[in-house]
């Protein structure tokens, strides 16, 4: 006998796009063998809580039958390649959905094991070549995200290597470079802190690949496997200096990346509701509280979306702010999706605030071993008590970045929030601020381990101050600098300095 241990499985989908029949056997497979729950990362993926250990071939199983895998979801490799997903701010979300898939296929690690150890796959013979990975892999997980401006809807600079999409029109010209953000640190460490990454070059689509590889490669090569905490890209960069990778770059590749261009971004997070793209066809953006799709007494997520998903002839785009875009809906459907959405209750986000609409928390309890406090389970408790300060002040509708998590690790990238909260002990909360609303510069701390009403009580009066003081557009980040409640973080390597 041995305990009946709940495991994790995450899934990976480059750029986060499902057919309706993928979504019809996710929900089949979540009924079967999880919670039933799915869960929407903040990398635009799925996944499964509590898989019973006897289960796990058949998920697996379940998910290869509609060409879906979980292969490289986890691990020291490249992670889940997130991209801009709203098709009907642009005509070329379909060119950067493609390249997600092709960076994701092209950085898949070539082992069959996968298909050996859950497919019943060939015996695999002999040990096999890991032609870029090798036999150590990386030092760490590595993280690549494509960004399309004036929209930071995957937060572009918290990733290892942010490509940022460059258009004349609908013509991609190629993409500006990023590279070294990370958000992960731990209480106390001031060696370990969240960096944004740096803008380096632009690089047409031709070489992109070869881009990436390399950039990969230098990591792989470079970065420092003696100490885990000390291992991403952000602090190989951070040791060894900007020129020192552009030079190593520059050698690797045999050609210079070009000067970077110009760009814009304004916002961070999803525009919710209905818009219609210039084709005629119609998209949805519904917001998912953190991510977790269940049944509950409020909302039907799984029943309303299953429905949804026998109906539909688009596609599901998840957002790498957890929520979900039903895609693609021709204008007979409209009236039949919202008809459905309405029945099983799935909440309109144009009733809710700036502050509720914006904001994300990742996991934590019960699931997360590395939880030190609440954050899922917390975050609609805070909402509740922040939301009435913001309508009261004036602010109903005014967005804002709220971002929660249990952990220094980051999963929500907290440190991106105009007010981040990130768990010190049960009930106990850093509170950080000032970080910019486009996502282009990191927060910091205003108050240490803090409990649910003082974490009220200092946002009070900062609040109500904004509402009263603010300058015309300017944001809650850039007022609580302004105001001085806290001074502008500029590299990481300030986020802890006094
Ligand atoms: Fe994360 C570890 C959940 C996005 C930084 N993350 C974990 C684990 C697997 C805990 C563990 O190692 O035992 C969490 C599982 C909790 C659970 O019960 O489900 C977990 N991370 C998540 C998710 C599900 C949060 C969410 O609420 O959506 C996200 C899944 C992403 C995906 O689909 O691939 C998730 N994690 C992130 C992000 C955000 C991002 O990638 O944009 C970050 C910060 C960015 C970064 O990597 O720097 C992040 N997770 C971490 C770290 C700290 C890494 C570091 O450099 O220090 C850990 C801990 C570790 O790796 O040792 C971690
Ligand atoms: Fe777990 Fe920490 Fe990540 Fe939250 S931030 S999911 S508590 S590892």
């Amino acid at each position: 006998l041995e305990p009946a241990y709940g495991y994790l499985i995450r899934l990976r989908i480059p750029g986060g796009v499902l057919s309706p029949q993928q979504w019809l056997q996710l929900d089949e497979l979540a009924h079967r063998y999880a919670a039933p729950s799915l869960r929407i990362t903040t990398r635009q993926t799925f996944q499964f809580h509590g898989v019973r250990k006897r289960h796990l071939k058949a998920v697996m199983a379940g998910l290869d039958r509609v060409l879906l895998d979980s292969i490289a979801a986890c691990g020291d490799v490249n992670r889940n390649v997130v991209a801009h997903n709203n098709p009907y701010l642009s005509p070329l979300h379909q060119q950067l959905h493609g390249w997600s898939r092709c960076l994701s296929e092209h950085l898949l690690p070539k082992t069959r094991a996968y298909q050996e150890i859950w497919l019943d796959g060939e015996k695999l013979a002999k040990p096999e070549e890991e032609p870029l990975y090798g036999k150590t892999y990386l030092p760490r997980k590595f993280k690549i995200g494509l960004a399309l401006p004036p929209d930071n809807d995957i937060d572009v600079f918290a990733q290892d290597l942010g490509l940022i999409a460059i258009a004349e029109g609908s013509e991609l010209q190629g993409f500006n470079v990023a590279v070294g953000g990370g958000m992960g640190m731990t209480h106390g460490d001031p060696a370990t802190y969240p960096r944004l990454a740096d803008v380096v070059g632009f690089c047409p689509p031709q070489r992109l690949l070869a881009l990436v590889e390399t950039v990969l490669a230098i990591q792989r090569d470079f970065g420092d496997r003696s100490n885990r905490k000390h291992a991403r890209f952000k602090y190989t960069l951070d040791d060894r200096g900007l020129d020192w990778f552009k030079a190593e770059l520059q050698t690797r590749l045999g050609w210079p990346l070009e000067p970077a261009r110009p760009f814009r971004f304004e916002r961070v997070g999803d525009r919710y509701g209905w818009m219609r793209d210039p084709s005629g066809l119609w998209h949805t953006t519904l917001a998912v509280p953190s991510g977790r799709l269940r049944d509950t007494e409020q909302t039907a997520w799984l029943s309303g979306l299953r429905e949804i998903a026998r109906i539909h002839e688009g596609d599901f785009r998840l957002t790498a702010n957890q929520n979900l875009v039903i895609a693609g809906i021709d204008a007979a459907n409209k009236p039949r999706i919202q008809a459905l959405l309405d029945r099983h209750r799935i909440p309109d986000p144009a009733q809710w605030s700036g502050l509720r609409r914006q904001a994300i928390s990742c996991v934590a309890l019960p699931t997360c071993g590395l939880a030190m406090a609440e954050s899922e389970r917390w975050l609609p408790t805070l909402l509740d008590r922040l939301e009435p300060l913001w309508r009261q002040a004036g602010l109903g509708e005014e967005a804002v970045n709220l971002r929660v998590t249990g952990c220094p690790n980051g999963c929500g990238r907290p440190y991106l929030g105009e007010i981040g909260l990130v768990g010190k002990s049960p009930g106990r909360y850093n509170l950080y601020l000032g970080a910019g609303f486009d996502g282009g510069r990191l927060n910091k701390l205003y108050r240490e381990s803090q409990s649910e009403d003082e974490i009220v009580a200092a946002l009070a009066p900062i609040i109500e101050r904004y509402a009263r003081e603010r300058q015309a557009g300017e944001r809650f980040g850039d007022f609580a600098i302004r105001a001085g409640y806290v001074a502008a973080v500029g590299a990481g390597r300030e986020f802890h300095d006094r």
